[in-house]
């Protein structure tokens, strides 16, 4: 039985069969369970399986099992088809190997279940067991600490209660402290320490750059929100045990940047994904240099605001910010200040007029690691304007480490650059196996030859 929160989630099973059907594989999530013992994942390899081709129900109920061959691989789905079938597919059905329902060959044998052939190949051989022993020798199978290793990847570092600093969702510029309400596939639901306790709170990947440890905005001279007894302690330097501290996070989070200078100033120019709305890379400006590797920049496309409060924090190594001319030689639209027209935008002409300078090239990271990931595969993504939802989604463009995600049935407007790394992208199959809702594509309304297009949002704000 599903649990209410998974009611209409989307199923990809319809689909999966389809040769045309491609999934980024597992390997390409290097934070997803089980990235790591994917290679030994394989098409061809045999596995021990419940056998659900049995007539009788008392059959069912002793749980008998048998063996079955991978015959495709889609994420964390595998096609199987028992022994027995030969080229015959009738009865192929897909399961998720991310799931305890696949186990090595041997198995059965060590825990004394019982191997029982399918009841539509029954009566195909009289010695089962030899049958068995033939085509099994020299065969591939899940290694026998498969399943310990696949319950292990799906633990979260983080358990509820923790106290955290987290990127204030109503005004990105400063961090607030938070508290994790609840977790799911390693995707934490904080909730704001000032929040009404109505509100829904925040979702984020546990490896979001949007979560901190304590203490870390006072480390990096970040603006924090936090009552006065947090602000206190931490900058005595006493700590809770309910304190989300460094060893939480990687090394990349807590600044692998030492307290150094990193040759970024305030007023140089970049590119940087906006982070209010993710489809569009913009022409942005650093506002101000933090320690440890971190900066603010305010993306120049906005509206004034004397604030600050669109001011957003960036570590320098970020592969969500570029140096000038990065859209241009990779084929992407440069979204210009505000004032300028996408067609005329120049940078060369707008240094002049402005005196401005760019940051210089050297000073990003243009590391681009080999990721796998091509133009048309399927994923899982979060809609980071509105991180409770994962859905379904295609890689649609590839740009050296960079990816833009297309949200299925939804405009393009909702699309998203995220980088090959981020946690917040997954394989297919990964709500399944994780008991996360899978949203599907937009329910459209059929009208007489048209179809209604998915609604449009004004999105400024993150929810
Ligand atoms: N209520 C939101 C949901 C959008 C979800 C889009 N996901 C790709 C809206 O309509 O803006």
């Amino acid at each position: 039985r599903k649990p209410a929160e998974l009611a209409n989630s989307f199923e990809w099973d319809a689909q999966l069969s389809d040769p045309r059907f491609v999934a980024a594989p597992v390997t390409c999530f290097r934070h997803a369970p089980m990235a790591d013992i994917w290679d030994d994942v394989m098409v061809g390899m045999k596995v021990e399986v419940e056998n659900t081709d049995c007539d009788n129900v008392s059959e069912a109920f002793a749980d008998s099992f048998w063996v079955a061959t991978v015959m495709r691989l889609v994420g964390y789905k595998a096609q199987l088809r028992y022994e027995g079938f030969g080229s015959n597919d009738s009865k192929d059905f897909w399961v998720s190997l991310c799931s305890n329902q696949v186990h090595p060959v041997g198995w059965c044998a060590t825990r004394g279940k019982p191997l029982i052939p399918p009841k539509t190949v029954e009566d195909k051989y009289l010695d089962w067991k030899d049958f068995l022993r033939k085509r099994l020798t020299g065969a591939r199978t899940l290694p026998s600490n498969f399943s310990t290793k696949a319950g292990d990847s799906l633990k979260s570092r983080f358990e509820c209660g923790l106290n955290l600093e987290v990127v204030d969702k109503n005004r990105i510029s400063q961090v607030k402290v938070a508290i994790v309400h609840k977790i799911i596939g390693k995707r934490l639901n904080v909730k704001y320490y000032d929040m009404h306790p109505d509100d829904a709170g925040f979702w984020c990947h546990e490896d979001s750059p949007l979560l901190h440890p304590v203490g870390w905005a006072k480390k990096v001279n970040h603006h924090l929100v936090a009552p006065i007894n947090y602000l206190e302690r931490v900058s005595q330097g006493i700590f809770d045990e309910d304190d989300a501290t460094e060893e939480l996070f990687t090394p990349f989070q807590v600044g692998a940047v030492e307290h150094s200078r990193t040759g970024f100033c305030v007023g140089m120019k970049l590119e940087a994904i906006d982070p209010l709305n993710l489809s569009s890379i913009c022409v942005a400006t650093v506002m101000d240099v933090l320690d440890y590797g971190y900066i603010m920049i305010r993306i120049d496309t906005y509206d004034s605001d004397a604030t600050g409060a669109d001011w957003f924090c960036y570590h320098v190594k970020s592969p969500c910010i570029f140096p000038v001319g990065f859209c241009e030689r990779n084929g992407i639209p440069l979204t210009p200040p505000k004032g300028y027209d996408a067609a005329t935008f120049n940078w060369r002409a707008y240094f002049i007029q402005t005196n401005n300078r760019p940051a210089d090239p050297a000073l990003f990271n243009t590391y681009v690691p080999p990721h796998g990931f091509v133009q048309g595969m399927k994923i899982e993504a979060a809609d980071l304007m509105d991180p409770r939802l994962v859905c379904i989604a295609t890689v649609a463009k590839v740009a050296g480490r960079l990816l833009k995600v297309h949200f299925d049935g939804w405009e393009e407007e909702y699309d998203q650059w995220l980088d090959c790394d981020s946690p917040d992208v997954y394989p297919v199959g990964w709500c399944q196996s994780v008991g996360h809702k899978l949203e599907g594509p937009p329910l459209v309304a059929k009208a007489v030859g048209s179809v209604v297009k998915s609604p449009k949002v004004k999105k400024k704000s993150r929810k």
